[in-house]
């Protein structure tokens, strides 16, 4: 990639901090994901986009601002994306799963924080993502304690704007939330230049729904055993759902899908048929953190779902298509939102409902829990999912751990004994 140095440069990376991500990443990625035996063909497109993580897409955004396009950038799955799209701008994950910009980070933010949000604090204050250095605007959320600080620091860098998430379902929530929703539309179109219509907001609510179902096609397919795709490669894809072109990206999930179609009617797996079947939970997975999915998936079993927000909480709902007018839209939108499954609400029933309804749709025979060191909600949360698991006689790991790979080694005593149990 070193052609993209000079696009590098003028985006203003440390080089040299730069270099040492870029170096990290292909070993890792070839020993996780190219040494997988039966990949399907379909994954081709997604290793690309990967090897070319920090080029094509860049260099696309690149050419959408000069264009006079914008880039807005996210931390969580609450920012609605169809808001920033029918306004001509394009939304992406700034989430990571990398510990490089750790020592940055730990310049302004204490030692024992969730890796996540150091993460990200390190990458904007080492100066290694060209994401974030893509952003005209960055969003973040009052969803935990940690990131919603965390965000007052990253003011100092880069202008944060900042929505309210409340913690509760109940009716004035959801008020505030639609306030919320109606705000940051407001600042989108301030950002961008470009006013919102009914037409624009129609089509980028379509077109997002498509990206959506797309992934849920294929969350479909693995409800067949054998299983036509690992989860490994699952998560790939719903990891590069948050920063890619929505329609290539769908429409390649939907190739990929027809490939799949195949696979299960002449009963071709990457498993054998019969191999425990597993559904982890629990924090966000960001690009490239597969630590734990590589642990499950060479210790024996395969992952049919993943009930995270690089998973089915970022596609199983859509935003309703009815409305006609623009603020019924954006209650729709604001509705669709409310409807992800995240710890920092309380209390969080649906999810535990969820968990068991998925633990039956995928025939799965165990799940695993796994949250980020340091992170409160789904840490506490884990013991209501124990509760509701343990009455439904299914089998739960619970598995807490950072983006290090010290642990790696007690991690698979685990998993191996978990899933010879199962
Ligand atoms: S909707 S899960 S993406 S907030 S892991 S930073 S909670 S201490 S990421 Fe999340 Fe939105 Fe919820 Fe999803 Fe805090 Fe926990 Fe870290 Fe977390």
């Amino acid at each position: 990639m070193s052609n993209y140095n000079e696009m590098w440069r003028s985006l203003g990376l440390n080089m040299e901090a730069h270099d040492r991500l870029l170096q990290a990443l292909p070993p890792t990625y070839h020993d996780v994901y190219l040494t997988q035996p039966n990949r399907p063909q379909g994954l081709e497109y997604f290793d690309f986009v990967v090897n070319e993580i920090h080029g094509l897409r860049i260099q696309e955004l690149q050419e959408h601002k000069q264009n006079g396009g914008k880039v807005i950038g996210a931390f969580c799955v609450f920012v609605p994306e169809e808001i920033v799209r029918a306004a001509g701008g394009i939304c992406i994950g700034l989430c990571s799963g990398i510990d490089i910009g750790a020592a940055e980070a730990e310049k302004v933010l204490p030692r024992n924080i969730c890796p996540l949000i150091k993460s990200f604090m390190g990458f904007k204050l080492a100066k290694i993502c060209p994401y974030f250095e893509s952003c005209d605007m960055v969003v973040g959320e009052t969803t935990c304690d940690g990131k919603k600080k965390a965000f007052e620091i990253l003011n100092d860098y880069v202008p944060v704007h900042v929505m309210e998430t409340p913690q509760m379902k109940r009716g004035r929530d959801r008020e505030l939330w639609l306030e919320e929703v109606r705000d940051f539309a407001r600042l989108v179109e301030e950002t961008t230049g470009n006013r919102l219509t009914t037409e624009t907001l129609a089509k980028s609510i379509r077109e997002v729904n498509g990206k959506r179902r797309a992934l849920r096609r294929l969350a479909e397919l693995r409800k067949n055993d054998p299983a036509p795709i690992s989860g490994l490669d699952s998560l790939l894809i719903e990891q590069i759902a948050m920063y890619d072109d929505v329609e290539r990206f769908t429409g390649k999930v939907n190739e990929l899908c027809d490939e799949l179609d195949k696979k299960v009617q002449t009963g071709e797996g990457v498993f054998p048929s019969g191999t425990p079947r597993v559904i982890v939970t629990g924090t966000p997975m960001a690009i490239p953190n597969w630590k734990v999915p590589h642990l499950i998936e060479t210790s024996g079993a395969v992952i049919v779902a993943e009930e995270l927000c690089t998973g089915l909480r970022y596609f199983e709902n859509e935003v309703a298509e009815d409305a006609g007018a623009m603020d019924a839209m954006l209650e729709n939108v604001a509705a669709r939102y409310l409807g992800v499954n995240c710890a920092v609400f309380t209390p969080n029933t649906g999810r535990m409902e969820r968990l068991v309804q998925l633990v039956r749709e995928y025939n799965a025979d165990g799940v695993i829990h796994c949250a980020l060191s340091f992170c409160d909600p789904y840490a506490v949360e884990a013991n209501r999912v124990e509760k509701v698991l343990k009455e439904e006689n299914i089998p739960l790991l619970k598995i807490e751990t950072g983006y290090d790979q010290e642990d790696a080694g007690q991690l698979k005593t685990r998993i191996e004994a978990f899933i010879e149990m199962l």
